[in-house]
């Protein structure tokens, strides 16, 4: 069993709805057990600014697929839900996103599959959230969460 951290997100339709049917969506995989979900919030976009609010949080997993297995379901969810990658920017509006932001103690770095998440000891949106689910979390190559959350200095 991996303990497994996904950060959410949508900032297109009924942001709320859709993140609890991926939620929902999960925990129907019988190889995903849903731990423990974070409040959600409603964040100012980053990185891409002209873009509606976003509400994000954080679900942590425990789980027997390998991280790449995971990635692949997640990727399917987000499709079932409507999301599409074709049009718009690459940090632009999205119905749903799920990030595979840890995967127990591992440092991958392959295509298409980055654990810890690239940007995730810089983002507000995603840091917070994790704190709140898992206060003892250490961060691969970053830190302990509380520690990023702390040194967090602009908003997002
Ligand atoms: N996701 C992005 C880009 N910018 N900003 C906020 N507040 N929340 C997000 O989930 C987010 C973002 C790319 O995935
Ligand atoms: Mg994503
Ligand atoms: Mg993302």
């Amino acid at each position: 069993m991996t303990r497994a951290f996904v950060g959410l997100g949508s900032n297109l339709g009924d942001r709320e709805a859709t993140i609890l049917r991926a939620l929902a969506r999960l925990k129907e995989e019988s190889e995903i057990r849903v731990v423990r979900v974070s409040t959600l919030r409603e964040t100012d976009p980053v990185g891409y600014v002209d873009q509606p609010q976003f509400l994000n949080g954080v679900v942590e997993l425990e789980t027997e697929l390998p991280a790449r297995d995971l990635l692949t379901r997640l990727l399917a969810i987000e499709r079932e839900l409507g999301r599409t990658r074709e049009d718009g920017p690459p940090l632009g509006p999205r119905t749903i996103d799920l990030d595979l932001l840890l995967y127990g103690e591992d440092t991958i770095a392959e295509a298409g599959l980055q654990v810890p998440h690239p940007r995730l000891h810089e983002r507000r949106f995603v840091l917070e959230p994790l704190a709140e689910v898992a206060p003892d979390i250490v961060i691969p190559g970053q830190g302990p969460v509380e520690t990023l959350v702390a040194e967090l200095e602009s908003p997002g």
